[in-house]
């Protein structure tokens, strides 16, 4: 894999095989589920098997035309199965988790956002995935009509997608301290809640731990790499039915964040191909900031 361009899905896929096969001791890939038209939505552990280690979840790619999301992703993966011999956490990576939406941004609409599924009685296509999620579903900062980009479902957790996350979760025995979802563009670093502009009681840890990436992406970025830290209601605007207030809230893990990559808006989601790699260093940072954060819980 190389990052000086956008991939499709399947080569994003086979990278993650080929590491799997390649080093069998520090990463498996395992497929979670199937979205609506089919295609495997794949997540690949990497772990270097020390015992008591914290887990974190990264994704990529819940909205389709956020290119750089599955990208900043793959990149980290890359950079976690190179360095596995130092890693102090167990990740769990699951970097298209929109891989419908995602195909059809190469093929039909670059700005397609939500999945594909057809909604009965409507002519319009599409769930926002960041919407299905199953607390406070249906609330602030959503739709009931299919037709708009904020749809919400049917009901929490209709899409196979995000139905997927949630039974991995169930499923899964290992001892998860975080929750990243890469989205953009914006630059920000959004904790709980979306909901409303309330906050969780421990808010104060979210926001130093905020804070710590913030700083670790200027250093990696530079001077124009400034990301704003804040609760996502009052930072950004409500919306409920994300899938970090999901995480905090229901699976109650401490740190959920939904970070939102470049740039503020010269470019927005059709970020030219030479950010890739400056982006996702950037991205790499701010996950090396939590683990960090997760080990001394
Ligand atoms: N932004 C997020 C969205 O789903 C967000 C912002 C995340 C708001 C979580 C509230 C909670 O709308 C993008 N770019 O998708
Ligand atoms: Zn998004």
């Amino acid at each position: 894999m190389e990052w000086s361009s956008y991939h499709r899905l399947e080569d994003i896929h086979g990278y993650m095989d080929y590491l799997a096969e390649t080093f069998p001791d520090v990463c498996s890939v395992v497929s979670i589920g199937n979205s609506v038209e089919g295609r495997p939505l794949k997540v690949i552990r990497i772990s270097n098997g020390k015992a008591n280690a914290p887990a974190l979840w990264i994704d990529g790619g819940i909205h389709a035309r956020e290119w750089i999301s599955p990208a900043a992703v793959t990149y980290i993966i890359n950079h976690l199965v190179e360095n596995s011999e130092d890693l102090e956490a167990d990740y769990y990576i699951l970097p298209v988790a929109n891989p419908d939406g995602y195909e059809y941004t190469f093929t039909r609409d670059r700005l397609w956002r939500k999945n594909r599924k057809r909604s009965v009685g409507s002519q319009c296509t599409g769930v926002d995935l960041n919407r299905n999620f199953g607390y406070r579903w249906g609330g602030l900062g959503t739709s009931k009509d299919p037709c708009r980009e904020i749809y919400a479902g049917s009901g929490p957790f209709s899409e196979p997608e995000t139905n997927a996350i949630r039974y991995f979760f169930e499923a899964s025995a290992a001892n998860f301290k975080a929750y990243l979802t890469f989205h953009s563009y914006g630059q920000y670093i959004l904790y709980p809640w979306g909901y409303d502009k309330r906050v969780p009681p421990d808010y104060a840890d979210l926001e130093m731990v905020g804070k710590q990436m913030a700083t670790a992406i200027k250093k990696a970025g530079g001077a124009n790499s400034v990301y704003t830290v804040g609760n996502s209601a009052t930072t950004l605007y409500a919306a409920s039915g994300g899938s970090d207030d999901w995480a905090k809230a229901i699976l109650k893990i401490k740190y959920a964040y939904t970070i939102e990559l470049r740039d503020t808006g010269k470019y927005g989601f059709v970020l030219p191909a030479r950010y890739i790699t400056p982006t996702a260093k950037e991205a790499l940072a701010a996950v090396m900031v939590v683990t960090e954060a997760c080990k001394s819980l």
